[in-house]
């Protein structure tokens, strides 16, 4: 069980010293992602705390994007997703693998004339449209991230036809990319942004581009991800030549 002692030495608050503890904790992978924490009731009532002390400490977690606090039903480890940059992965696959459910909630799904941006980078003609999705990206029920993706109308005919996993749809029909460009870059999100990644506006988030292609060369997706910062970490190894 987690234990915690106030030092009576320190000169910050108990509910910081709590906090700290806690994050300590969570960071040491005492309690699980999405798992959830004890309630202020049972913290406060354990630690011989009030009440506010314990609900004071949660709610610095929640600011530092530790926790999650969901509706109804009290505060969870908030999901952390540590990809590494050397392997092209989707991100269902990351997901479950780490335990969460995956899913993609849907903001549009169409055609529409090729940008020129989109042209280039997908390598079309004047005039030939792309299939456009924009959705949202959960764990669970948290939003992790909001992608707009764009394929050629040939690589996906049927935008309709995608049920959550783009890569899955590409993997049964044709193919999904075995290489990818990707540019990570860091914006602040504009209001419409932040409200649907559920942020403050101005916030930082990730703003992340990826190119994919097939092994004949061919582009298959052009793909801008707006990732949540406090919930995405890109791990890559490097070396020393
Ligand atoms: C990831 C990729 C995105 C790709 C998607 C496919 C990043 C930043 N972005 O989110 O480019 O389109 O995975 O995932 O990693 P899906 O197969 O679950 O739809």
């Amino acid at each position: 069980p987690f234990e915690f002692k106030p030092d009576e030495k320190e000169s910050s608050p108990l509910y910081m010293q709590l906090a700290q503890k806690l994050a300590q904790a969570i960071r040491d992978g005492h309690y699980q992602a999405d798992e959830a924490l004890p309630s202020e009731r049972v913290l406060s009532e354990s630690l011989d705390l009030s009440r506010v002390t314990a609900r004071k400490a949660i709610d610095r977690l929640v600011e530092q994007g530790l926790i999650i606090r969901k509706r109804g039903s009290g505060n969870y480890i908030a999901p952390k997703l540590e990809q590494p940059l050397s392997r092209l992965t989707s991100f269902s696959e990351e997901l479950q693998q780490r335990g969460f459910k995956p899913s993609s909630r849907w903001l549009t799904r169409g055609f529409s004339m090729a940008a020129p941006d989109e042209q280039l980078s997908l390598g079309l003609k004047t005039g030939e449209r792309v299939a456009r999705l924009e959705r949202l990206r959960l764990a669970d029920s948290v939003v992790m991230a909001y992608e707009v993706s764009v394929l050629p109308e040939s690589v996906l005919p049927d935008p309709h036809a995608v049920a959550s996993s783009l890569y899955e749809h590409l993997s049964a029909n044709g193919g999904a990319p075995v290489r990818a460009l990707q540019h990570i870059r860091a914006i602040n999100a504009e209001p419409k942004l932040a409200s649907l990644l559920e942020v403050p506006v101005g916030q930082a988030v990730l703003f992340i581009t990826r190119v994919g292609y097939l092994e004949s060369g061919h582009a298959v997706e052009l793909t801008h991800s707006y990732c949540r910062s406090d919930y995405y970490d890109f791990v890559a190894e490097m070396r020393r030549e």
